[in-house]
């Protein structure tokens, strides 16, 4: 499967900055969403789980067809919860219905992680929305109750090393996790609408207890009320990852700059981008003095 990005020649880095901003300023207005974290946790989860279908053993899947749009890639367990992204995005959909719903998707990831006060992430335009029978099968996003060596696995998959692995995990610095959606409860920490290095901050200095949740799945708890999934913990049983979390938790600067990077690719994982195709870096409102 080749997917080649379709640069639209009418539109400009100022076209794809208005849809950012209409974005952001919706993020900033409706703050009240999830006990007030707001949406940009989930417009996160909203733009990785339409990549991360990627397989990079056949090229299928990942942002490119927008197929998150469809009622059978909503319907994995996985992505309970998104509606709620999706709705947000549907007012946006209707004001500029010449962006792609995989364009979309991916840059309210990139807006929202930079509105938290994230690392600067570029970003391409030219995803093509692709019918509803390229939609990848369910069951491609990951489940949190395994260890290391499915981590290692499910990140290979996605063509990412333990440093990309790490880094991207580290996203779990936002939001939180919902008994009705996945089954597990609670936030990573204290910071959940903005993005720091707060992640892997915890996984080294609280007290982790692995125990069993209210809707009967394993989850580790401390006594300050934060959690980390199976997934999130094999972060530190791991000799190798955990070097990687010491570094990070040690060194946010040096998170930013893998973070940047790697999610850039995970957004970008299958896609070919013609020569002339360009990068965008998008501006914050703070910069915009918006
Ligand atoms: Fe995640 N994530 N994630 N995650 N995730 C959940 C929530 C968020 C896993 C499981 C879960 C990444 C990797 C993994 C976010 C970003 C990323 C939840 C709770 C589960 C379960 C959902 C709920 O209950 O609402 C697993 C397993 C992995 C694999 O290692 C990666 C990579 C990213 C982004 C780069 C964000 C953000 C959230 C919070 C969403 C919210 O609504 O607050």
């Amino acid at each position: 499967v080749v997917h080649i990005a379709a640069v639209n020649k009418d539109r400009s880095f100022d076209d794809y900055q208005r849809i950012y901003n209409t974005i952001a300023e919706k993020i900033r207005e409706e703050d009240e969403y999830d006990g007030y974290i707001g949406y940009g946790p989930i417009l996160v989860r909203l733009g990785w789980h339409s990549s991360g279908t990627y397989d990079k053993n056949d090229n299928t899947g990942g942002s490119y067809g927008g197929t998150m749009r469809f009622k059978l890639e909503q319907s994995d367990g996985a992505n309970n919860g998104l509606g709620n992204a999706r709705a947000f995005m549907e007012p946006i959909l209707k004001e500029f219905p010449w962006i792609s719903h995989g364009d979309l998707y991916t840059l309210g990831a990139v807006c929202a992680v930079q509105e938290l006060q994230g690392p600067k992430v570029k970003w391409r335009p030219g995803r093509v929305d692709m019918p509803e029978d390229t939609t990848p099968k369910n069951g491609r996003l990951p489940d949190a109750a395994n260890g290391a060596d499915y981590v290692r696995n499910f990140y290979a998959r996605l063509n990412m090393n333990d440093r990309e692995a790490v880094a991207l995990t580290g996203a779990h610095c936002l939001g939180r996790t919902h008994l009705k959606n996945s089954g597990f409860d609670g936030p990573w920490g204290a910071a959940s609408n903005s993005f720091t290095n707060e992640f892997f901050v915890n996984l080294l200095n609280e007290q982790w207890k692995l125990q069993k949740n209210k809707a009967g799945n394993m989850q580790y708890d401390s006594p300050k009320g934060y959690m980390m999934l199976e997934t999130d913990y094999a972060l530190v049983q791991d000799p190798a990852y955990l070097k990687i979390v010491k570094e990070f938790a040690n060194n946010e600067g040096a998170f930013f700059k893998e973070f940047a990077s790697c999610f850039q690719k995970l957004l970008e994982n299958g896609i070919d981008y013609p020569k002339d195709a360009p990068t965008y870096v998008f501006k914050t409102l703070d910069e915009q003095d918006l």
